[in-house]
């Protein structure tokens, strides 16, 4: 990875800053959308809020996710700039062991961003990248914007799609054409995160990787297994849990005002008051 700046290594923020780099630098080679990187912002806020870590409740949504995917007949993996940017390897990865076909899908959709996306995938190791080619195109019609277009080889015959990072109407249009829905959204809130069968409130770099391990752990699972761990999953517990974990952490640390050791030596010492 090629920074703007040398990030220290010893940055208190250090992890934090290198994604941030990656998107930009994603956003220059036209893979990430300007909007990409606002919406990083505010997934970055709740992963704040959340501790920055992969919380049991995560861990059983991605169980289910991954259960779902080896189940299914026709596994899609949606791809935006935001996936490509951060997790192109892994995600690659993930839907060769699950067997899903990987469709490009843009909210901001250019020519020019496709073709970047589909470069960064295949440089990622992908074998077939869906969505881009013309000829195979077709539109689902309860859609207003560039995400209508899906390719005929793969959104339009899935039964199951994953969408991290998805803006709510697509969601909602997938699961009112019959299709299964899971997401990887920070935010529980999200019309995605409310919509989606099986909603992973964690961030998408640590649990791509996760959901790869996962994945190696359950393939040799029995059928009558995977459909356990699908029908005993409960979204509305898992979206309840995250949002109470939330609550729980916001009444702690209100409870102290200032949660940085370090900070709360230099509270009520002043230069300005010194003699
Ligand atoms: O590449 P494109 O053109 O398809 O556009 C992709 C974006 C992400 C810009 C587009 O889908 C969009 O505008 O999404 P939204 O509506 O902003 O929703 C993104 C959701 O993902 C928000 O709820 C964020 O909290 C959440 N989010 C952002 N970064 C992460 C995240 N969730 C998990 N991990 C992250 N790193």
């Amino acid at each position: 990875m090629t920074n703007h700046f040398e990030i220290p290594p010893n940055h208190p923020r250090a992890e934090s800053l290198r994604i941030r780099e990656k998107l930009i630098e994603g956003f220059m080679k036209n893979i990430v959308a300007k909007a990409g990187l606002i919406a990083h912002g505010r997934g970055e806020a709740f992963d704040y809020i959340l501790g920055e870590k992969t919380h049991d409740f995560a861990i059983e949504a991605i169980k289910a996710a991954v259960a779902a995917f080896f189940l299914a007949k026709h596994p899609v993996f949606s791809v935006n700039g935001n996936v490509a940017a951060l997790v192109a390897e892994e995600y690659v990865e993930l839907s060769k062991i699950v067997g899903a076909k990987l469709e490009i899908n843009l909210f901001y959709r250019t020519k020019k961003r496709e073709e970047a996306i589909k470069r960064a995938l295949l440089e990622a190791g992908a074998k077939e990248v869906l969505g881009v080619d013309e000829e195979y195109r077709t539109v689902m019609k309860e859609i207003s914007h560039m995400r209508r277009y899906i390719d005929v080889r793969g959104i339009y015959k899935a039964d199951i799609v994953f969408v991290p990072l998805e803006d709510g109407d697509r969601t909602m249009a997938l699961r009112k054409n019959g299709k299964d829905v899971v997401t990887i959204d920070l935010n529980p809130l999200s019309r995605t995160a409310q919509w989606a069968n099986i909603t992973i409130v964690d961030n998408l770099v640590r649990a791509i990787p996760q959901m790869v391990k996962i994945a190696e752990e359950l393939k040799d699972y029995e059928t009558s297994e995977l459909r356990d761990l699908v029908i005993k999953y409960d979204n509305r517990k898992i979206l309840s849990i995250a949002l109470d974990t939330i609550k729980h952490r916001l009444q702690t640390l209100a409870e102290k005002g200032i949660v940085i050791d370090k900070a709360e030596e230099y509270l009520g010492k002043w230069c300005i008051l010194k003699k």
